[in-house]
């Protein structure tokens, strides 16, 4: 079968999840293209199995806006004709399930019918998809899908909260490579054992609350020797750095920028944190998880799907941050208790992994594809 991916190319948990499914089908024997405007980050190998084909947007002085979602319907229609495409996997409904649905209408004008499916990430529902803006468009494109996933249950509700939705809306959650995680290792030498190392991946836009990391971070280390790593890039960046500093604490905070190495760097975490304003799964915390890194966590939207509330990790209410290092400093202080909830992290992982989760997706393309 042949599979026509379209996800944003950028380092965010949609884009991830997207290219981790197209390498995963092609080594299942599925022919998968890559449409998007840049080539995926995490898509390092190009082989007979897995293409890239970009979609350029040419600039014209009359366009204050160029028109993406025009370039991109036009270059599926494209696509699908040239590689006979079976089936489009569109992940993020903004604008993706909209400009396939009008790609799928084109073709359907020369008599190719192609089905859509469209898999719903987050704040293509929460918090942009639901703008008045948008709305209308993005209710239509999902209804107008040929199947429709969510990725955790609390998604599926916000969903039809959300919109007027008349079109079955399907769960199947994240998943995560377990082969990826190397088991517990040493610290790393650029890093004194004896400290402990607490960890944050991001895009570092507000939702993510990154002054809360840093707050929590700074009575973590009132209490123990620690070093906060901080992953990934964004807009909250510079007031964060500008947070450490205030606090004096900027020796023990580093900055990585956007990383290749996570899973690497999760090998030697302690703890794992996502104070979140919204989250509709939380895959980065999913790989801490697999990487036996406990999780201290906001108990908002699909988090508590996947980081389980004093088993494998603590969550608390949005902003509570004096709890949440509370709870940080009550695991970090008994050994047995890091280390059990090191054990039940991994185990709950488990029940993430890839191997289980793609046959779902391989069952729906199937039973569109005759
Ligand atoms: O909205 C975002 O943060 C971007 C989006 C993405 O493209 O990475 O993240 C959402 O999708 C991820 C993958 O399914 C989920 O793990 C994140 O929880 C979700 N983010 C939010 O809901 C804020």
């Amino acid at each position: 079968m042949t599979i026509g991916i379209v996800c944003y190319p950028t380092f965010g948990g949609s884009g991830v999840l997207a290219t981790e499914l197209g390498i995963e089908l092609s080594k299942r024997g599925y022919n998968i293209h890559f449409i998007t405007y840049h080539q995926p980050v995490k898509l390092e190998l190009l082989n007979h199995k897995v293409h890239f084909h970009e979609v350029k947007v040419p600039k014209y002085p009359l366009f204050h806006y160029p028109p993406y979602e025009l370039a991109l319907s036009s270059k599926l229609v494209e696509m699908v004709k040239k590689y006979k495409i079976d089936l489009l996997h569109v992940h993020y409904a903004i604008p993706h399930a909209y400009a396939a649905y009008m790609a799928k209408k084109m073709l359907d004008d020369i008599g190719i019918n192609i089905p859509i499916v469209t898999t719903l990430h987050g704040t293509d529902i929460t918090l942009v998809g639901s703008h008045p803006s948008y709305k209308n468009a993005v209710e239509f494109s999902i209804n107008k899908s040929d199947y429709v996933t969510a990725v955790s249950k609390s998604l599926k509700e916000d969903t039809i909260k959300l919109f007027d939705i008349n079109n079955n809306i399907n769960v199947i959650p994240n998943f995560v490579n377990l082969n990826k995680y190397k088991p517990q290792g040493s610290k790393n030498n650029l890093l004194n054992d004896d400290n402990y190392i607490i960890t944050h991946v991001s895009n570092f836009r507000k939702v993510k609350r990154i002054q809360d990391v840093i707050k929590i971070f700074d009575t973590i280390s009132k209490e123990f020797k620690a070093k906060l790593l901080m992953i990934g890039d964004g807009p909250e960046r510079s007031k964060a750095e500008r947070l450490c500093k205030k606090l004096g604490i900027k020796g023990k905070v580093i900055f990585f920028g956007k990383s290749n190495e996570t899973n690497e760097i999760l090998s030697f975490s302690d703890l794992f944190l996502l104070p979140s304003e919204i989250e509709s799964f939380g895959l980065s915390a999913l790989e801490a998880m697999a990487a036996k890194v406990p999780v201290i966590s906001s108990n908002i939207g699909g988090i508590p799907e996947v980081n389980i509330h004093n088993f494998t990790g603590m969550l608390s209410d949005v902003g509570n941050i004096s709890e949440m290092a509370m709870f940080s400093i009550e695991i970090l202080k008994s050994k047995e208790k890091h280390n059990l909830f090191r054990e039940n992290a991994y185990k709950h992982a488990k029940k993430f992994d890839i191997h289980k989760i793609i046959p779902k997706y391989e069952d729906v393309y199937k039973k569109l594809v005759k």
